[in-house]
Order: C-alpha cells, then structure tokens, then sequence
C-alpha cells in the first residue's frame, strides 16, 4: 500500500462532523485513514464511505478482528462491502481465523494487516510472547501487510527481522504514546497518528511537523 508522507492519520473521533473537519485541514499531507471502532460505532459503517467519499483517500478499518473463522469472513465481508481498503486483523486468534480473512480479501481484492504486538504496556504479558510467532505465521501464510508498535523499537526492530524488508509495517503509538516518528521509520514503513493530530488546535500544522521532523 502506498501511504502518502508515510503518516496514517488515525480517525478516532466519535462524530462524523469532527472527523472531516479534521479530515479536510490534513488531507494535502495525508492520504491513508485507520478509520476503528470509536467513529464506525458512534457514526455508523457508512462512516468509511463518506470519508473515503469525500477526500479520495484510502481507508484501513481498525476493527482487529479476533473470532472464529466463520464470524472473522462476515466481519471482513461487510467491512469491504462498506468501502474499506484494508482491515486490522488478530493474529493470537489462530491461522484458520486469519485464513477467513484472507480469503473475503482476496475476494474483494482488498487487503490485510496482520497485527502482531501491541503498543501499550498491558500487551507484555499476553500478547508479546507470540508476537514473533504470529508474524512467522503471517509470513509463513503469504502475508504482506503487519502492525507493530513504535512505543517499544526493539519489538518493532524483532518484528521487521521476522516479517523481512520485502513486507510492508504500519506503526501506532507515535507522539501521544511517547513512539518517536524518525526512529519508527528506521524499521516500520508508515506511522500510525491519532490524538497528536485530531486533538491539536491546528491538525494541518501538526501534521505538517511531523513531516518535517522525519528525516527521510
Ligand atoms: P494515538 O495514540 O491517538 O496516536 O492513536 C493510536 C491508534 O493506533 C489508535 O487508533 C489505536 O487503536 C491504534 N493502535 C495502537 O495504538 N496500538 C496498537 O498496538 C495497535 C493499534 C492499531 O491496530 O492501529
């Protein structure tokens, strides 16, 4: 996938009228929007396809889908039905519940991210034991796509030597969760941005510095 600046802005706004506000002062600087639960439950699924609607942009639907088989095919179905680009999918779930998901992708010519670990500090416990497993078993499965956190760069450092250089890292936790842009992308290829953005009193500058402080 091709992310503009290499910044995904992160849309976890709870109202439609506020998220393209935002949308509208950034979209000179930012092409790809995650797009999750906060919005999509408050505004409805049509949320995607009126952002997308609107700014042209491609949409990642955040709904880190984690069920059995069968449930993770109609999750995945209805979210590219609904517009979406790509869709955030568990890997800790097992492979036949990322098969599902690969499948309604492929069907729709659409495409998965594979979330590996995660960046807050509760995901030591569970989920960061499997990570490297998880993303070998996304490679081992075909995979491209995977997401891996900023906040700790050794585990993204980890992640990016299982995955290799040929597959494609977005990372979250950058600026509100302390990940800093510039050493991100030394191994993850695009970042992940929310609050440090949609919370500024001025989105289109905060953006504008990010991009300014990564050295390409
Ligand atoms: P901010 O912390 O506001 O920049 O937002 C980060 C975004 O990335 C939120 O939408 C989170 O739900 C998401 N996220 C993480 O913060 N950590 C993860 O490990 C994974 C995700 C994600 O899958 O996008």
């Amino acid at each position: 996938m091709e992310v503009k600046n290499r910044i995904i802005l992160a849309l976890d706004l709870q109202t439609i009228v506020e998220a393209m506000e935002v949308v509208r002062s950034v979209k000179d600087y930012v092409d790809t929007i995650k797009i999750g639960y906060p919005l999509v439950l408050a505004e409805g699924l049509g949320s995607i396809s009126e952002v997308k609607k609107e700014f042209d942009c491609k949409i990642i639907a955040d709904f880190k889908v984690a069920d059995i088989p069968e449930t993770n095919q109609k999750i995945a179905n209805l979210t590219f039905k609904a517009g979406a680009d790509a869709i955030i999918v568990h890997g800790f779930v097992g492979g036949d519940s990322l098969q599902a998901c690969l499948d309604s992708a492929d069907k729709y010519e659409k495409e998965v991210f594979l979330l590996t670990e995660m960046s807050h500090p509760g995901a030591k416990r569970f989920l960061q034991p499997a990570a490297e497993d998880i993303a070998q078993m996304g490679v081992d499965m075909g995979l491209k796509n995977y997401v891996a956190p900023s906040t700790k760069l050794n585990r993204l450092e980890k992640i990016r030597s299982v995955v290799g250089d040929d597959s494609f890292i977005i990372s979250p936790g950058v600026g509100a969760q302390g990940g800093d842009p510039s050493k991100t992308l030394e191994f993850a290829d695009a970042i992940i941005v929310g609050r440090s953005i949609y919370f500024s009193k001025d989105p289109e500058n905060a953006v504008k510095s990010i991009i300014n402080s990564i050295k390409f």
